[in-house]
């Protein structure tokens, strides 16, 4: 893959695919990842197993890396009819990230990172992280014997993620700060000590999580209307964007989705700049929301973000801690699909949308759930409540099982 190099998206500068740098040298701007459009089909790809690695002809990782792998990818998409029901839509879509290896999209990611970081020779990777980012690169690090650091906001972070960074080896620090300062910590320690850096302001991450878009092609057999995507740093929508627009280059699709963007109403910078129809983004000095996933005030990959919802005629949102809370319970009761807080903010995005029209009631929507349910289950006991304790006896779990006590669902 001669053709690989890495160019920046402000003033397309190119860069050599080996070279470790996380932004323009010229101008400071973000860098992607680019190569000529490759000479494949989807019948190819249906020849190897569903999952990131299907697609390896639009992976720009040079033939003979020695791949570093946990079988990533090849999440289901549920077809959600009570669910599209309750948001509104004819045809509702999820795209259940939770299913990946570490339990979100991360590992998309981090099996390209890594892959990159082992090729160019790192000992060891970093990165900040509201939780997610860490468990994956902890686990991936783990499986290819790099030493790994994470750095995480005091207090911020699910039980379950933390859990998983630990149990992998990572050596996890924790600030007393919001993630917005603990990213901007790990650059400046990345660059002075020469560690690889795997937030997604490095490209290589983006490389493995625009498979989605190429898994969604592949189960449906054509492009959806539109693809809902929570935001946080706003690596995953521009990457998933690209994807479709790698897709189109090669002549494997003609046309590409509307990208809808979804944050945290505490936490969206992003949806305020389009909303107010800004070129800058002003970041939010003290992020909040029960969504700690996407407790993010200063994405740095707002530029990409942007750019996909502006160039797919996309739409964008933010939804309350209240909406992502009860659309967190439809989705796991109405679909028995169980979703973190960060990820039902896509479904209540689309559900709001089709409210108020700017969505047509006759869509096809996909929505990425990005992350599986058990990783935040403190939040799950403060919006469920404990269950009843009762004594061990007959009359008391008879009194419990009456019929007018048997749980409701939502009709
Ligand atoms: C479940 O782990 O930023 O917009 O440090 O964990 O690509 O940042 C997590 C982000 C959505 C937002 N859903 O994705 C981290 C981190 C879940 C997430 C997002 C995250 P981006």
């Amino acid at each position: 893959m001669s053709d690989v190099r890495l160019r920046c998206i402000d003033c397309n500068a190119e860069f050599g695919h080996d070279e470790v740098i996380y932004s323009c040298n010229e101008c400071g701007g973000l860098l992607e990842v680019c190569m000529d459009a490759p000479k494949a089909t989807f019948d190819d790809f249906s020849k190897r197993a569903f999952g990131v690695w299907r697609y390896r002809e639009l992976i720009p990782i040079e033939e003979g890396a020695e791949i570093v792998t946990l079988d990533e990818g090849g999440t289901p998409l549920y077809r959600c009819d009570r669910l599209a029901k309750w948001a509104g839509v004819r045809s509702l879509f999820i795209k259940y990230e939770g299913r990946n290896p570490t339990g979100s999209f991360k590992d998309r990611g981090m099996t390209v990172g890594v892959t990159k970081a082992k090729s160019l020779g790192s000992k060891a990777v970093a990165c900040a992280s509201t939780g997610n980012t860490s468990a994956s690169l902890a686990a991936y690090a783990a499986r290819s014997g790099l030493t790994c650091y994470v750095i995480l906001p005091s207090g911020k972070v699910a039980m379950g993620k933390l859990a998983q960074a630990l149990m992998h080896g990572a050596k996890v620090i924790s600030v007393k700060g919001n993630f917005d300062q603990a990213l901007k910590l790990v650059m400046d320690i990345s660059r002075s000590m020469g560690i690889y850096l795997l937030n997604s302001i490095n490209p290589w991450r983006l490389e493995g999580q625009k498979t989605l878009a190429f898994e969604l092609v592949d189960q449906l057999g054509h492009v959806p209307e539109v693809v809902a995507v929570p935001m946080g740093n706003c690596g995953n929508i521009s990457a998933i964007w690209k994807g479709f627009v790698e897709l189109e280059g090669a002549g494997l699709i003609r046309e590409k989705p509307r990208m809808f963007g979804v944050q945290a109403a505490g936490a969206a910078p992003v949806v305020e700049m389009l909303r107010k129809n800004l070129e800058r983004l002003s970041p939010v000095k003290a992020p909040e929301t029960v969504a700690t996933a996407i407790r993010i005030g200063n994405p740095v990959n707002w530029p990409k973000a942007v750019n996909a919802i502006r160039s797919s005629s996309g739409l964008y949102d933010s939804v309350t801690d209240d909406e992502i809370i009860e659309t967190q319970k439809m989705i796991a009761c109405l679909e028995g699909i169980g979703v973190e807080p960060a990820s039902a903010a896509s479904v209540a995005g689309v559900r709001k949308a089709v409210l108020s029209g700017s969505i047509p009631k006759d869509s096809e929507i996909v929505c990425v759930c990005t992350g599986h349910l058990l990783k935040d289950p403190e939040e799950v006991i403060s919006v469920c409540g404990k269950p009843i304790e009762i004594p061990p006896d007959l009359k008391a779990v008879s009194e419990m099982i009456r019929p007018e006590k048997a749980p409701q669902l939502p009709a």
